[in-house]
């Protein structure tokens, strides 16, 4: 996928959105939903995506979508910093495969750190555990004001 092209209305969080696909959400409002990443780079990844957007990647992205967006980032990352208590958390934004983007619907990563921890590779590895993953998204969503 290259950085310029037609936003694909079948792409994986295109098809969560619409129901399509399953997905272990963590908080949506009329214009952000946000879930738990299946291949997380550390403990609470969670992805906040705009509901209502056919950008592919920020740079496409409408002024008017991305205010609700960010602010939907930074209600879920003080969420997780209340849920977690981690030392530190990565909001991490990827642009063209090159940059290492592979879901071409804009998105955020809130990736939550611990002092010594690495954070684990992208979106490789295998799929988290289903029932961690929705213990976590509770004790996030528990957080969110
Ligand atoms: P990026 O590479 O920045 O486009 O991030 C896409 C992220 O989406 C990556 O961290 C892995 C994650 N991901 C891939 N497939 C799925 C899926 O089916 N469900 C969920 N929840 N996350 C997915």
């Amino acid at each position: 996928m290259s950085f310029d092209g037609t936003y694909d209305h079948d792409n994986i969080f295109a098809k969560i959105l619409r129901g399509e696909m399953a997905s272990v959400r963590v908080f949506e409002d009329d214009h952000v939903y946000a879930f738990m990443d299946v291949f997380p780079q550390g403990r609470g990844h969670t992805l906040v995506i705009p509901k209502h957007s056919q950008a592919r990647n920020l740079l496409e992205e409408e002024p008017q979508v991305l205010s609700h967006l960010i602010l939907g980032v930074q209600r879920v990352a003080r969420a997780v910093r209340a849920a977690l208590n981690p030392d530190g958390v990565t909001i991490m934004q990827l642009n063209g495969a090159p940059a290492g983007q592979s879901v071409f619907h804009l998105h955020f990563h809130v990736v939550p750190r611990w002092e010594g921890q690495p954070m684990r590779p992208h979106a490789a590895g295998q799929m988290a555990d289903m029932a961690e993953l929705k213990a976590l998204a509770e004790q996030i969503a528990a957080k969110i004001s």
